[in-house]
């Protein structure tokens, strides 16, 4: 509702939300889908109060990860950023996502913001060129504060000293400012924890931030000097005001930007408050453009007890659960069982439980008893409720205070506590019609008493469906809008556009209104659902390891880590903040029972068959190892590599740490060889390795793979696998 034109009011009520732009180098999983419904939910129901509410997502589709990725699965980085991009916004608009924009940082629209935001920050002297010599870590793209030759402290990889002329941010000079910006405006940064995290951060100190790359060029060229590429942080960050029109000329971009910046809510996952609360308010600072109202930091969807994401290779596609139980299923689930700001396990079985209970045996059913029985005793007629018992003073009652608290909890982002509140109303609504028993003629009771009777408690319990729907309405879309027709009040997207919803009072189904014949909400889920799902998984996993050496899927090992997917090339101190709160542990890929006499740590990553597997020759016939189909086979990513660095770990007689050589990327592996191999003799030595074996630490250090080698004799002593021609580094065993 504009009110720009109204003498009464003429500021507009506005409400702009973001989610983070996502990165092309995966699919999008149940975790995207979790931060984009919970924006979705929140702009829904900001529409739904008669506020003018913007919605922005998209794709984050520069930088070095992705150009890399591209050019494994042999596209040029555009070609795989748009297929992938494509795949986000097809499932945001299968699931009914009501996002009013969606921006790609390739387009042409945001790279002239994007330009205009850097010539803007030099021009007025908070850029400046500079070079920077430091101990700098591949993998993660960040330059760290170690001493030469030590390790990452976030990874644990060696790092390279590296000397590079690039673009510096004057970070430092804002570090006061931001200070009082946090002190004057506590909502900034939510939830509390994500606040304290970052000022901590921002008292231990800010260093000037490296803002331009010269070692790759996928990116937005800086003005002037195109052999530089603008920091991937500072080029995804403007995407909030590029996609309203900044460093437009259009007329029209600027109201869009006069209307909805700054931004209510930048939803983020909380691995990227920093980048949120610090960088991004620092820029805009230099700029003198307003920063956002709020950064507002959700928790980890963990699965299997680890962040799901595709570098653990943990992931559920969204696409499982809608395609077994619906979107709104998805939507219920994630919003009532996740406390937000905190982390929040999925299980498919936790899944199936909720959905049966609250929304099949609980609202549905509430729906489908009330709407049949309108239409077996009074034609599908609403009835005047008439005079009105105690027990319907109650339900009154209930369905104020529900009003209130949900609006409340719903306000402060308590999502679970809400609809926990408005289920409470569901069971009592539920709990009134059992023990009224509107089907039920009780003895010495007329016949007119009784249609009394009945009209009072059906009239009652579909007023109270329809106060309950009106609020579920922004959770549960789909089924709101069933529930609405049912009811004989039309569509329910138009009363919500219509800002209807702006004060839930009871009292709005008018006696005479003619319901819709009843139709099914939520199916019962048989037993069968979760083995369902996970059969889709599956399916899913499979087809995607086939697909991995050509395709854009992308098999753990090739996926970056947490804090390998965003370069950030600064010179400040850095903080793992990207660290998940649960250590991953996840199973190896292959599983190859180790030799009785060893003890597991002495092998390190090195996946050696048993002995007596070894010197057996039909191998697949000892007792205990289970035959597998070729599908599990394919799962193992077994790779050629090359070993460039070896040596002897401090304190460690087991293990050795080495860098090898893939082709298309170098890694650490540590190997539980050192007591059988001297590391000079290993460098230049191509080996096989598991490449696809989820990362684990050691030591204080991360293997991100596995060697291969038989196991020889009682000691089970590794010998490691080769070959006799000549093989390209890289290439794939099958
Ligand atoms: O970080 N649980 O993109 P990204 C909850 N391009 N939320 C999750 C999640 C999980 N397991 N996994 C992902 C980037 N998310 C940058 C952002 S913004 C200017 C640039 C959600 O593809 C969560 O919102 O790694 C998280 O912050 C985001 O996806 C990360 O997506």
């Amino acid at each position: 509702m504009s009110s720009s034109s109204s003498p009464v009011n003429p500021v507009e009520e506005t409400f702009y939300i973001t989610t983070p732009i996502y990165y092309v180098n995966a699919r999008p999983h149940l975790g995207h889908a979790y931060s984009t419904i919970v924006c979705d939910a929140v702009a829904r129901r900001k529409r739904s109060q008669g506020i003018a509410t913007w919605f922005l997502t998209g794709t984050d589709e520069h930088g070095q990860k992705i150009e890399r990725s591209a050019a494994k699965a042999g596209k040029t980085p555009a070609e795989f950023a748009a297929a992938i991009s494509n795949e986000f916004r097809s499932l945001w608009d299968r699931m009914g996502l009501t996002y009013d924009d969606f921006i790609r940082t390739t387009e042409p629209r945001h790279k002239q913001g994007v330009q205009k935001l850097f010539a803007v920050l030099k021009q007025k002297g908070f850029i400046y060129k500079g070079s920077y010599t430091g101990q700098y870590c591949v993998s993660d793209e960040t330059f760290v504060e170690v001493g030469p030759g030590q390790p990452c402290p976030d990874c644990g990889r060696i790092t390279e000293t590296i000397s590079e002329e690039n673009y510096f941010f004057k970070l430092s000079a804002f570090e006061r400012r931001l200070l009082e910006h946090y002190e004057a405006h506590p909502e900034f940064i939510q939830p509390e924890a994500r606040r304290n995290e970052v000022i901590a951060f921002v008292r231990g100190g800010l260093k000037d931030l490296s803002v331009s790359r010269t070692s790759f060029s996928w990116g937005i060229p800086v003005p002037g000097d195109e052999k530089h590429v603008i920091y991937v942080w500072m080029d995804a960050l403007a995407n909030y005001m590029t996609a309203l029109g900044y460093g437009s000329d259009a007329p029209g971009d600027q109201e869009q930007l006069k209307r909805f910046w700054p931004a209510n809510v930048h939803l983020v996952g909380k691995e990227i408050i920093r980048f949120h609360c610090v960088y991004w308010p620092a820029f805009l600072m230099a700029a003198g453009l307003p920063v956002p109202k709020s950064v507002i930091a959700n928790g980890w969807l963990l699965f299997d007890k680890s962040k799901m994401s595709k570098s653990v290779g943990n992931i559920v596609r969204a696409e499982t659960v809608l395609e077994v139980l619906g979107a709104d299923a998805l939507r219920y689930f994630l919003l009532r069982e996740i406390s937000f700001g905190h982390d929040g396990n999925f299980t498919f079985e936790a899944l199936v439980q909720r959905y049966n209970s609250d929304l099949a045996n609980g609202y549905g059913n509430l729906v489908s008893r009330v709407v049949n029985m309108m239409h077996k005793y009074f034609g599908g007629v609403l009835p005047a409720a008439g005079s009105l018992g105690t027990a319907e003073e109650s339900i009154h009652a209930q369905a104020a205070r529900t009003v209130t608290d949900f609006h409340a909890q719903f306000d402060a982002m308590d999502f679970s506590r809400a609809l926990e509140t408005l289920w409470a109303l569901v069971a009592a609504v539920d709990g009134y019609l059992t023990a009224a028993a509107p089907w039920k003629k009780r003895e010495g009771v007329s016949d007119g008493e009784h249609a009394a009777a009945q009209a009072r408690v059906l009239a009652t319990a579909a007023e109270a469906i329809r106060i309950i729907t009106a609020l579920a309405h922004p959770i549960l879309p789909e089924s709101a809008a069933k529930v609405w027709r049912q009811l004989g009040v039309g569509e329910i997207e138009q009363a919500a556009r219509q800002g209807e919803f702006k004060a839930v009072a009871w009292g709005g189904l008018q006696p005479g209104t003619v319901f819709e014949a009843p139709a099914p909400l939520f199916p019962r889920a048989e037993k069968d659902a979760v083995e369902r799902m996970q059969n889709l998984e599956n399916d899913n996993n499979a087809s995607a390891v086939n697909a991995a050496s050509g395709g854009v899927e992308k098999s753990p090992s090739e996926s970056p880590s947490l804090s390998e997917s965003r370069a950030e090339p600064s010179g400040t101190k850095t903080v793992p903040i990207k660290e998940p709160d649960v250590v991953p542990a996840p199973e190896p890929a292959v599983v190859v029972p180790k030799p009785e006499s060893k003890d597991a740590a002495s092998y390190g990553a090195v996946a050696a068959a048993p002995a007596a597997a070894a010197e057996t020759p039909a191998a697949s016939a000892v007792e205990g190892i289970a035959q597998i189909g070729i599908e599990d086979f394919t799962k193992v990513e077994l790779r050629v590599a090359q070993i460039l660095v070896a040596e002897r770990i401090p304190k460690a007689d087991k293990l050795l740490r080495l860098e090898v050589d893939l082709g298309y990327e170098k890694r650490q592996i540590l190997a539980g060889i050192a007591q059988y191999y001297e590391p000079e003799k290993l460098i230049g030595r191509k080996v096989v390795i598991v490449a696809n074996l989820a990362s684990r630490k050691m030591r204080g250090l991360e293997s991100n793979g596995m060697l291969l080698a038989a196991s020889i004799g009682e000691q089970g002593a590794p010998v490691l696998a080769g070959f006799l021609e000549d093989v390209p580094i890289g290439a794939r065993l099958k």
